[in-house]
């Protein structure tokens, strides 16, 4: 049983969440180039801008002409903010499921089989139950599907948005992925989309009446088996653990509850040189350490820190941890978990400004 959740309207609730006032508004959250005042694009925006005619990826300009006359906010994307929003989210999915991939900044895919038993029905309540707690923690909504497979589960929480929770069972695998355009399919572009029209194929279920050997002579062999078996809902591919590395994380349970700053070092150390292991076996250089702390009422407290220059360096990790540790404890006293979490990765110590930029 897989499950695929989705944040609605991302970075543009993050700044709702954080100042309600924008709520009544259309809210643009941009990236400005700087070149001219409007120069930039959109990269997100609330639903009330999107009935306006503004979705992620128009130039601001174009976005302003849309809104003419009217009262809208335009926002200064911050993605620091939005990643921290966002690791918070993934830690409570990842302790709440059986595998957990994360495949974007807003989403991931998860697998519930053991924790559900096989139920779809035990599947919905937990699903359920996670929209909830993300809400409740982190006081966003999301949208999620739950499904036999990726494909479906993707669908699935596309499918009612916000707040949304679509479970597709075994048996309604075809009736709700049979009506569905082709470009819903994950992997299938404009370019193979339209290849596809012009044999016909306009639907899922056009897709899946084709047989393979009608649609290799367009698409190769290999494109082909996989467009055939994700129209006739066949997907046997697992969720696995990791996915996209925004951040390097464990979490650990204490020998017993402690507000001791050292202490709960000491069982820390082992994790955090797991995560330093993981970072150097990728390649990676981490610009922010996070500890995060479980309280005795489950809540979930983090504290981060940015650094000046990305590092993969052991030292760093373990100063800055104690450091954000100490702090932690300091504020909510007694943790009964607690974790370490590297992110805002970048590939070397020096990244141009520009790729920077396009990340
Ligand atoms: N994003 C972006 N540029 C794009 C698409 C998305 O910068 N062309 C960013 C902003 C989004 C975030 O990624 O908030 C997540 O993307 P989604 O596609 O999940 O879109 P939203 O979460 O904004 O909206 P939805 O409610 O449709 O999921
Ligand atoms: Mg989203
Ligand atoms: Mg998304």
């Amino acid at each position: 049983m897989v499950g695929h959740l989705d944040l609605d309207y991302f970075y543009a609730q993050v700044e709702e969440l954080e100042d309600p006032s924008l709520k009544k508004l259309p809210v643009l959250v941009c990236v400005y180039s700087g070149r001219t005042e409007d120069s930039g694009v959109v990269s997100t925006a609330n639903y009330k801008a999107r009935e306006l005619g503004v979705r992620s990826g128009i130039p601001i300009s174009l976005a302003k002409k849309r809104l003419a006359g009217q009262e809208a906010a335009f926002i200064r994307m911050d993605r620091e903010k939005y990643e921290s929003y966002s690791n918070r989210v993934m830690e409570i999915l990842r302790e709440s499921v059986d595998i957990m991939e994360q495949t974007g900044i807003d989403e991931a895919f998860f697998d519930i089989t053991k924790k559900s038993g096989g139920s779809f029905g035990v599947g919905t309540t937990l699903a359920s139950a996670i929209k909830t707690k993300i809400l409740e923690h982190e006081g966003l909504t999301s949208s999620v599907g739950v499904a036999p497979n990726k494909i479906a589960a993707k669908l699935a929480s596309d499918f009612k948005k916000p707040d949304g929770l679509t479970v597709i069972r075994p048996e309604e695998l075809a009736g709700f992925m049979g009506p569905m355009p082709v470009e819903k399919l994950y992997g299938i572009g404009s370019k193979t989309a339209r290849a596809l029209e012009e044999i016909g194929v306009l639907t899922v279920e056009d897709l899946a009446k084709k047989d393979v050997s009608q649609l290799r002579d367009v698409f190769g062999q290999k494109l082909a088996v996989y467009l055939h078996n994700s129209a006739s809902g066949e997907d046997e591919e697992p969720v696995v653990e990791g996915g996209e590395a925004t951040q390097i994380s464990r979490i650990i349970t204490l020998k017993h509850d402690s507000s001791d700053a050292n202490e709960i070092m000491s069982q820390l150390t082992p994790a955090m040189a797991d995560i330093h292991k993981r970072v150097v076996e990728k390649g990676l250089f981490f610009k922010s350490v996070s500890v995060i702390g479980i309280l005795k009422d489950l809540t979930i407290r983090t504290r981060s820190k940015t650094l000046e220059t990305p590092t993969d360096e052991s030292s760093t990790l373990d100063h800055v941890g104690l450091e954000l540790l100490t702090s932690l404890v300091g504020e909510f006293g007694e943790l009964r978990r607690v974790g370490a979490r590297v992110s805002d990765f970048q590939e070397s110590k020096e990244q141009s400004s520009l790729s920077e930029f396009m990340k």
